[in-house]
């Protein structure tokens, strides 16, 4: 990011948005290529640390938005991007050095280590049994410096009209609501972007991305970004996608598929984007 910034200063810096609970920087991209109060998509990545794809694949997007302007000059005219790959620092440090399978933040609560972060969000945020779990969801909605900076950037850009987090692994393109198994009133809408997304992923390599929300897929659980940014935030276009694979590597995807993935990804991105009724 920071060579990015450095060497496109036009285009996109490097912005602080807050401090993690140990004190590491939160860092996020935004690339903006001239015009006022353009519609924006913010993109994060790693709110959970072992789901090394996430990041891998947000820088990956940065530099193919950055370096490789040209080829999608459209895309750079029509909206600003907030990209923050690395949502969760402590956690992320902690999975490269002592417990690569760690999920959590590292925040200590009593004998308790660490909140799932895309359980802290203020829509519907739940209580957990526990601050052991795996999902702890902290002592209450916004409790971590990691989401607080998240809600208050965006809270901030009210040009934010889409709203994308990565995690990994299950190959899905998830849809609100997480909390509940009823689907939001524009479900059809909101689902349009992004079954052209799945289909333009599908003809890079043929990588299949189910489609639908996290009731139809997976399970339902209370305080996802995804859901906070729709309910709450007023972004109707609002995903948590789900990167490769379905399970054969899981969380530990060996590094030769940083490139693929992370360009099959942009590929979908771009088409989403591109069929946003903005
Ligand atoms: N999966 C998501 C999780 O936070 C999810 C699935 C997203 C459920 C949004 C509900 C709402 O559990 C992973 N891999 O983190
Ligand atoms: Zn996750």
């Amino acid at each position: 990011m920071d060579y990015l910034a450095g060497t496109f200063p036009n285009l996109c810096r490097v912005e602080v948005i807050g401090k993690s609970a140990e004190g590491r920087k939160i860092k996020l991209l935004s690339i903006t290529s001239g015009g006022d109060n353009k519609p924006a998509i913010w993109i994060d990545g790693g709110l959970h640390a072992r789901e090394w794809i996430s990041p891998a694949s947000a820088t990956y997007i940065q530099q193919q938005l950055v370096e490789l302007r040209d080829n999608h000059e459209q895309l750079l005219q029509k909206y600003d991007w907030y990209i923050l790959p690395v949502a969760n620092p402590d956690g992320y440090e902690y999975t490269r050095n002592k417990d690569r399978l760690w999920r959590k933040s590292r925040h200590r609560y009593q004998s308790c280590v660490g909140v799932d972060l895309n359980r802290n969000f203020g829509y519907q945020w739940k209580s957990s049994r526990g601050c052991r779990r795996e999902d702890y969801s902290g002592p209450s909605p916004f409790s971590e410096p990691e989401t607080r900076a998240i809600r208050d950037y965006i809270l901030a850009h009210k040009n934010i009209k889409a709203y994308i987090s990565l995690h990994s692994y299950s190959q899905m393109w998830l849809i609100p609501w997480g909390y509940t198994d009823e689907k939001p009133k524009d479900y059809y809408e909101i689902y349009l972007p992004a079954e052209k997304a799945v289909e333009a992923i599908k003809k890079v390599r043929g990588t299949e991305y189910l489609l639908g929300t996290p009731a139809e897929l997976l399970y339902t659980s209370q305080g996802s970004s995804d859901d906070w940014a729709k309910g709450s935030a007023g972004i109707d276009y609002a995903y948590t996608i789900e990167l490769p694979d379905t399970g054969d590597y899981g969380f530990v995807l060996p590094s030769s598929q940083i490139k693929p993935v992370g360009h099959e990804l942009w590929t979908g991105i771009k088409a989403f984007a591109e069929s946003l009724p903005l």
